[in-house]
């Protein structure tokens, strides 16, 4: 583990009938503070947050594969470099995340145990596949955009690790949102078959970002209790109207059709209305049943299994470099 300075047994060991320490952990989040690891916390917010975490961790890793599809066939080499960081960035993101995770006291070998057997969610948006170049302008865009959204209310979170961690994700995010705007907007000045490939991306990537911010709030499992605790600050629907009222207008701007014939500006509400979105879908992706959702989980499987020698050839130099510390203090 990455955090093996934490002592984390004094806080594990607490249960719910500690009540000094159940309530000094009330007290700090009724008045907006953060919960740091070596703190008390009730089991179930531990047990949440790994859940929320480990699952935002496997987003980041499993979302660099629709992304790396393109490396090889990114249009110039400027396009290629600027693919090439920000795929590197989502798997630093995974990195913090995991390390974030960590500080509750579940192994990222855990973790990564639970993906690779199935058990482990990651976000249905990466079970679709990449078709033109297109697609990673619409990804940076909306994929991010829609990241961005989520995660901005995040760096709020009550537990501290994972708060200081999405500040710099934040950060990193929005520089992959522009540079997706970028992209699809020189595609749309570009040819007529360019912007045709925009509009395509858009048409497609549409619904699956908008379901990206899960179930509507009354089917919601766990935003009531998570938003109590101060993990999750805006509801699964309120950050989806956000998203959609903000994007709407970059749509217009790329001279863009827009990609749900219902949407459109209602004055009295100060939003725009949107058509039914098919929880349906959301649902078979979710269960394992999109379109990529066997590929995605076999890539991981392949590196994993293709990168033992490199665990274990880092181990075995720990290892050495143990014994020679040990050789000369000795
Ligand atoms: N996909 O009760 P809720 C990115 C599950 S990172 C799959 O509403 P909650 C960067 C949910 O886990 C994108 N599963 O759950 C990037 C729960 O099941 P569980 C990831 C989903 O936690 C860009 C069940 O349904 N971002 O894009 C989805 O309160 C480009 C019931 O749902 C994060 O993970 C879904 N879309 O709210 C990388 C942000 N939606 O766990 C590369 C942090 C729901 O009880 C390229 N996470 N489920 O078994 C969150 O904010 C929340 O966890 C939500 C779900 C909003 C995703």
């Amino acid at each position: 583990m990455y955090t093996q300075a934490l002592d984390l047994s004094q806080a594990a060991a607490g249960d719910a009938s500690d009540r000094e320490a159940n309530d000094r952990f009330e007290a700090l989040i009724a008045a907006d503070r953060k919960i740091e690891p070596q703190d008390w916390m009730p089991a179930a917010y531990r047990k949440t947050l790994v859940r929320q975490i480990s699952q935002h961790a496997h987003s980041e890793v499993v979302g660099m594969l629709p992304e790396g599809n393109w490396v090889t066939r990114a249009p110039s080499l400027r396009r290629k470099a600027i693919l090439l960081a920000k795929i590197q960035d989502e798997g630093g993101h995974g990195l913090y995340l995991y390390a974030a995770a960590e500080t509750l006291g579940t192994s990222r070998d855990q973790m990564v145990d639970a993906l690779l057997s199935g058990r482990a969610k990651y976000s249905s948006i990466f079970n679709y596949p990449t078709l033109s170049w297109a697609d990673i302008g619409a990804i940076g865009w909306l994929v991010d955009g829609a990241a961005i959204m989520n995660q901005v209310p995040l760096c709020r979170c009550s537990y501290g690790p994972y708060a200081r961690a999405m500040i710099r994700i934040c950060k990193e995010e929005s520089f992959h949102q522009r540079q997706g705007f970028d992209l699809m907007l020189s595609l749309c000045r570009g040819t007529p078959k360019q912007k045709a490939m925009a509009q395509d991306a858009l048409n497609r990537w549409w619904w699956p970002v908008v379901m990206m911010f899960g179930p509507s709030d009354s089917a919601s499992m766990n935003s009531a209790q998570t938003m109590k605790w101060g993990i999750k600050r805006i509801s699964n629907d309120a950050l989806r109207q956000k998203f959609i009222d903000a994007t709407v207008p970059q749509i217009e701007l790329l001279g863009l059709a827009l990609p749900d014939a219902e949407l459109r500006w209602n004055a009295e509400r100060g939003h725009y209305d949107h058509g039914p979105i098919d929880w349906s879908e959301l649902d078979r992706v979710i269960a394992g049943h999109g379109p990529c959702n066997r590929e995605r989980l076999a890539a991981r499987v392949n590196a994993h299994e293709n990168g033992a020698w490199v665990r274990e050839a880092a181990l075995a130099h720990a290892r050495k470099q143990q014994t020679r510390t040990v050789g000369v203090a000795a």
